[in-house]
């Protein structure tokens, strides 16, 4: 690509200003939000059918988070680190005495803290749905142990999936389970110091065939309310069925000032972990549109974590994640370029064609000049993906690492 880019965006801040645009703004939220990678998309991961092995998968939590750091060094928005405690730390807290002085050294940080209640043959039959009180009690010591890992490692987040559900009907009892889950989760809250913050993730599907506990976000949302101000939804776009409005729900959470934050991917047909916005960039765009406007006008609602939930097989996790982020960027600088004083007119007046124009409009402009000299300022790169590559780290580390075993978070 040619660079010639700063003519172009010229150009383009023409055209946004007669939408009403302030382009400074833009640049200036592009640069603010940060974009948490997970430890996880740095190591080999697979399909329920096998494992694949990849030369330079990160096997340690430092290697993890040395990889995150160069996604960071490249994009500039993502210093977070999520974790997934049984896979990054198998000794718990003896794991982690010194990794916030390492994350730190290389000029990122550990975010959300994943417990893991789903591995261990114990929650073959749920973790805190399980109707056998010592299983339940395992599960909720686990979480409260990862909120000590939480508050040695600086993070004020505890993110929660379950797997928890049931294979065929007649197998458990809806009701019951749903007042374990609460109680248990009432008690992993109590646990959480006050500044740190609860999210509940919720899947439709999977492993469980039949039903699963927290099944969509008005559970996690009832949940959520029912633990108290602390506890709040997650959105992880791949756990929706086909065909589900996300940045309606996503409106519906901020609305009810419940949005804790985004597990981002994309699926084609289920919880697939594609790199968000590339099966569907205009769903992507609409959710960020929800956010753009919830910037605009702010209510009560949390600061939204964003972060990436995403374990790539066939493509280089690095180079995948630091595509995720433009992606990402890409689709907030576009909801930032919404005529929204033509769109409101056009609603009032009933105006249907114009009103989707208005989105059509935004969606359709070019905002990569605009991300290039938003990088540019920032003393980044304008291509994070050409420069990250041209580094040379991924040759280096992969001859280094080369093909190992245990370099395994999911399904290892
Ligand atoms: C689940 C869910 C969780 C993730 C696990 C590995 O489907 O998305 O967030 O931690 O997968
Ligand atoms: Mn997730
Ligand atoms: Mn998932």
């Amino acid at each position: 690509m040619t660079d010639n880019y700063r003519a172009e965006y010229d150009l383009l801040c023409e055209k946004l200003a007669s939408r009403g645009v302030d382009v400074e703004n833009v640049k200036s939220r592009l640069k603010a939000q940060k974009i948490e990678t997970p430890s996880w998309g740095y190591s080999d991961s697979g399909t329920r059918f096998g494992q694949y092995q990849q030369a330079g998968s990160a096997v340690t939590i430092e290697e993890k988070i040395a990889d995150a750091a160069q996604v960071h060094k490249f994009t500039g928005v993502a210093p977070g680190v999520a974790v997934h405690v049984l896979w990054d730390f198998p000794n718990g807290l003896a794991d982690c005495e010194t990794l916030s002085d390492y994350a730190r050294s290389l000029g990122v940080y550990i975010g959300a803290i994943n417990p893991n209640v789903f591995q261990d043959k114990e929650y073959a039959f749920g973790s805190i749905t399980n109707e056998d009180a010592k299983v339940r009690k395992m599960a909720v010591d686990h979480m409260i142990d990862s909120i000590e890992i939480g508050k040695k490692l600086g993070s004020d987040l505890l993110s929660l999936w379950f797997a928890d559900g049931t294979d065929y009907p007649g197998q458990g009892d809806f009701r019951r389970r749903k007042n374990y889950a609460q109680e248990c989760l009432k008690t992993v809250y109590d646990a959480m110091p006050e500044d740190m913050r609860m999210l509940v993730e919720y899947k439709p599907f999977e492993p469980a065939f039949y039903h699963t506990d927290l099944a969509d976000w008005g559970m996690s949302l009832s949940f959520a309310q029912k633990c108290g101000p602390n506890a709040h939804v997650l959105v992880d776009l791949g756990h929706h069925l086909q065909g589900q409005n996300i940045e309606h729900i996503v409106a519906f959470l901020l609305d009810e000032e419940r949005l804790g934050g985004f597990h981002f991917n994309n699926h084609k047909y289920a919880d697939d972990d594609l790199t968000v916005g590339s099966i569907n960039p205009y769903e992507l765009f609409l959710i960020y549109n929800e956010l753009a406007k919830a910037e605009d006008t702010p209510n009560n609602n949390p600061p939204v974590a964003y972060m990436v939930d995403q374990a790539h097989v066939t493509k280089s996790k690095i180079d995948a994640m630091v595509q995720t982020i433009m992606h990402i960027q890409t689709a907030y600088a576009k909801a930032m370029c919404i005529n929204r004083k033509k769109l409101a007119d056009a609603q009032m007046a009933k105006d249907v064609v114009t009103a989707e124009t208005c989105m059509q409009d935004a969606f359709n402009t070019d905002v990569e000049p605009l991300l290039k000299v938003a990088r540019e300022e920032m003393g980044l790169d304008p291509n994070p993906l050409e420069a990250f590559r041209a580094s040379g780290y991924w040759d280096k580390v992969s001859k280094e690492r080369g093909i190992r075993a245990g370099a395994g978070g999911l399904g290892a």
